[in-house]
């Protein structure tokens, strides 16, 4: 018997990265705690963490290299080594490659899970731009692409300074959901602490009930809420003046598109009372330092660009910006997509599969548009797929589409820690580490203020011969191009990565002792003092240098130069269509227990939320004849259906239903509950590639329509 160990790691189970300390004892995690000297989770785990000795020891877990041997779906798999697996790979990338060009493979990746810039690499080793097949035009981009375009940098929770702010708009996200253990537990301080907190969600979500103001909009309609704003603020001069004439190109440009959004006709578009819409303009703009952190739900949208853009906009002309307390500017973005780590060669960008039909999704996102990759793989021109940290069916919009897509490949390689709902269709499988069994894994540091950079870990041995993703692309990579994955192991990629980036130069040993680095004390306004530009000069990182109301850059890739509203298509339907589907659709709210599609089958997750459900209002249900809890079909156009639980809630506009993200694919055995496989309960059977934004291709994932009904007993 060994003595317990007692190891510091970090929660990889959602974006919030929580400190960890994992008590082990013979290679078991006897107790999992949150990391009290953790400078930003400060101690606080959400209910995830807590189930990571499950993940460790499940039965299902995918332990070794697997090779397809009886036909494809026939479940018969031999156990191979990783050399017999990686010499496999590397002949069918060079095989591919020399027959058909490097764009007859594919790269596809999930949410950034800690390797979003050793991915990128991997994908360009192979030959291939950006970052290949990736969901990135469904999460945060409709925000940071606005973002950026309009102050210069990147900006999204970790730039809401909460800490210090004395107005939080939460726009469209679920602090204590998604981002539990850092930003949602620093905005409650905030609010203990007496800062001003308004929701804007369609959903009465968690924080909803701590709100000054909870603004229930109609879905979709966020631009013109943000123009209401705009002009209530403009007219009652309550916007920066001097910021606005001293850094903000056109605002004449922005004050005269906003004049039509009086409070009476944006309480017809997004269903929100006038009264509340000036009470929050006021609200917004007298409560100083002011900050926004929009999200999923002004996102993913047809018009979600237009959303973000609009919302920098109101945002831009407060000028709290990387002030304390309010939108603050941080460089780890730019770290995990510098070049130097990536190797992306931005003129190559345009080779990505829909540069054509969608520019800035491929030059502004460095992304393929998935809808045009899904295509090229129907019509054989991508033959090899290799999915890391991904489950397209769970994931994309147009389930159906996705899943004949990959039957169509001739090489598909899966790596995941459980078999997900492509590897019975995949030729290879690669078996993952999970956090407690991995040293490293780390790339965006996507913390609030301080922004530390924290070293995890390993605290168990992985199962069978698990490796983690970066242990895999350095071993490959250094088969395929050699010259640019000179390390020996993890440890010496961490090393390379602070020592560029951060100026750290310790070996492993002293960075676990270190455990965190915190910078210096921060410095603000960075824009006038010559830090916030790369050439060193004063001035925003944009193309005029300052923050952009009105943006050439936006209107070189087809986009209006100011931002403007349309309404969702779906919503200006025919008439037959709005009677058969009268429900307007949100799909994929975060839950707790989840993290997007996995650990269904982990019984400490899924005995929170055991079924999968949609919400709607009880108005909507007795007039449907539903009851709670009972089994329903939920139809949307182009004859598509789910089959979930009803789940009645007042939180929702009767007009409107609710799908959440999880699918429910895995059968939890333990609690003896059933798996949905990708097809049965998972919204992204319900909503199509298209309609999509004109130029960035996001479907509408959260403005789409349907109906439910009651399934006969
Ligand atoms: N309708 C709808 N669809 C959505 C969304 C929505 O709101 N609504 N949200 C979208 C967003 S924002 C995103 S980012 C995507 C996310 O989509 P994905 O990131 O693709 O998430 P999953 O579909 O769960 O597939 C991830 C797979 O990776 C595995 N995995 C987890 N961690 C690791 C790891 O470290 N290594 C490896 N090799 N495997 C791992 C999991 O077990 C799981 O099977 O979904 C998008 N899809
Ligand atoms: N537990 C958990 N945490 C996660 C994840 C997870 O899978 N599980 N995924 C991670 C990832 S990759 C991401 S990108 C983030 C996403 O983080 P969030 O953006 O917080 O994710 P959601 O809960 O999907 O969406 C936020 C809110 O948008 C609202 N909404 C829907 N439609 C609209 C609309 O038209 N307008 C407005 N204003 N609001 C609307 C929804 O009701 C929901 O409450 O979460 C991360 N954290
Ligand atoms: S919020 Fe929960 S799942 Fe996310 S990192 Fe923290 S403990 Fe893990
Ligand atoms: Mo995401």
């Amino acid at each position: 018997m060994s003595e317990t160990k007692i190891v510091r790691t970090i929660c990889f189970d959602s974006h919030s990265k929580c400190g960890v300390l994992l008590h082990v004892k013979d290679n078991k995690i006897i107790k999992v705690e949150g990391d009290p000297d953790h400078p930003c989770s400060k101690g606080t785990l959400c209910c995830k963490a807590f189930s990571a000795a499950q993940i460790h020891e499940h039965p299902d877990r995918l332990k070794y290299p697997m090779r397809r041997v009886g036909q494809r779906g026939s479940g018969q798999w031999e156990r191979i080594s990783w050399d017999e697996a990686l010499d496999e790979i590397e002949g069918k990338v060079r095989y591919y490659t020399e027959k058909y060009g490097s764009g007859s493979i594919m790269v596809s990746k999930g949410t950034g899970r800690g390797s979003n810039h050793f991915h990128t690499r991997f994908n360009e080793s192979i030959g291939n731009p950006g970052r290949g097949l990736s969901p990135a035009h469904v999460c945060l981009m409709p925000n940071l692409l606005p973002a950026i375009f309009t102050y210069g940098y990147f900006c999204y929770i970790e730039s809401a300074d909460v800490v210090n702010s004395r107005c939080m708009t939460i726009w469209g996200i679920n602090p204590t959901t998604s981002w539990s253990g850092v930003f949602g537990r620093q905005l409650l301080e905030a609010k203990r602490r007496g800062a001003k907190l308004i929701v804007i969600d369609p959903r009465f979500i968690d924080v909803a009930a701590k709100a000054d103001l909870w603004l229930q909009i109609k879905p979709g309609t966020d631009a013109a809420l943000a123009f209401a704003l705009t002009k209530i603020i403009i007219d009652e001069e309550l916007y920066d003046k001097e910021f606005v004439e001293k850094w903000c190109l056109g605002f004449e440009e922005l004050k005269a598109s906003v004049q039509e959004w009086t409070p009476e006709k944006t309480e017809e578009v997004t269903w929100i009372p006038k009264e509340k819409i000036i009470q929050a303009a006021r609200m917004i703009a007298t409560n100083r330092p002011t900050n926004v952190t929009p999200s999923l739900g002004p996102g993913i949208h047809e018009n979600g660009m237009q959303n973000g853009r609009a919302i920098m906009n109101l945002f831009g002309i407060l000028g709290d910006l990387d002030v304390p307390g309010g939108l603050l500017q941080n460089r780890h973005w730019d770290v995990m997509l510098d070049p130097k780590i990536t190797m992306t060669d931005r003129s190559r960008l345009h080779l990505l599969p829909g540069s054509d039909e969608k520019p800035f999704c491929t030059m502004g996102g460095s992304i393929s548009w998935p809808k045009a990759t899904f295509d090229k793989m129907k019509r054989h021109d991508i033959k090899m797929l290799i999915s890391i940290a991904n489950d397209p069916p769970m994931c994309f919009e147009n389930t159906g589409e996705v899943v004949e897509a990959i039957a169509q490949l001739e090489y598909h390689v899966v790596k995941d820690y459980f078999p997900n709902s492509i590897t019975h269709m995949a030729d290879l499988i690669l078996p993952s580490s999970h956090w407690s069994e991995r040293d490293g894994e780390f790339d965006e540091e996507l913390y609030a203020d301080p922004c530390p950079v924290v070293i995890p870990q390993k605290a168990v041995d992985p199962p069978g011969e698990c490796w983690c993703d970066w242990e895999f692309f350095l071993a490959f990579g250094k088969r395929i191009k050699p010259e640019w994955w000179p390390w020996n192991d993890v440890h010496d990629m961490w090393h390379f990565r602070l020592k560029e980036f951060y100026g750290i130069d310790e070996t492993w040993e002293e960075l676990v002792k270190h455990a965190y680095y915190v910078p210096d004390e921060r410095v603000y306004k960075k824009y006038e003092k010559g830090l916030s530009r790369k050439d060193g000069e004063i001035g925003f990182n944009t193309d005029s240098h300052k923050v952009e109301l009105k943006c050439d850059a936006f209107a070189g890739f087809g986009y209006s130069e100011i931002p403007s509203y349309f309404a969702p298509s779906i919503y200006d339907t025919d008439a037959v269509t709005e009677k058969e589907f009268p429900l307007l659709l949100i799909t994929g709210g975060r839950l707790y227990p989840y993290y997007h599609s996995a650990f269904t089958n982990i019984p400490m997750q899924r005995a929170l939320s055991p079924d999968p459900y949609i919400e709607i209002h009880p108005d909507a249900a007795k007039a449907r004849g539903i009851t709670d809890g009972e089994w329903v079909t939920v139809k949307a156009p182009y004859n598509r259906e789910i089959t979930v639980k009803a789940v009645l809630t007042k939180g929702i506009d009767p007009r409107v239903a609710h799908i959440p993200r999880p699918g429910w694919k895995d059968a939890c055995k333990e609690l003896g509950l059933e798996g949905y496989s990708y097809d049965k309960a998972n919204p992204n059977v319900l909503i199509p590639a298209e309609p999509s934004d004109e130029y960035y291709g996001t479907p509408p994932m959260r403005s789409w329509r349907c109906e439910v009904i009651r399934k006969e007993r």
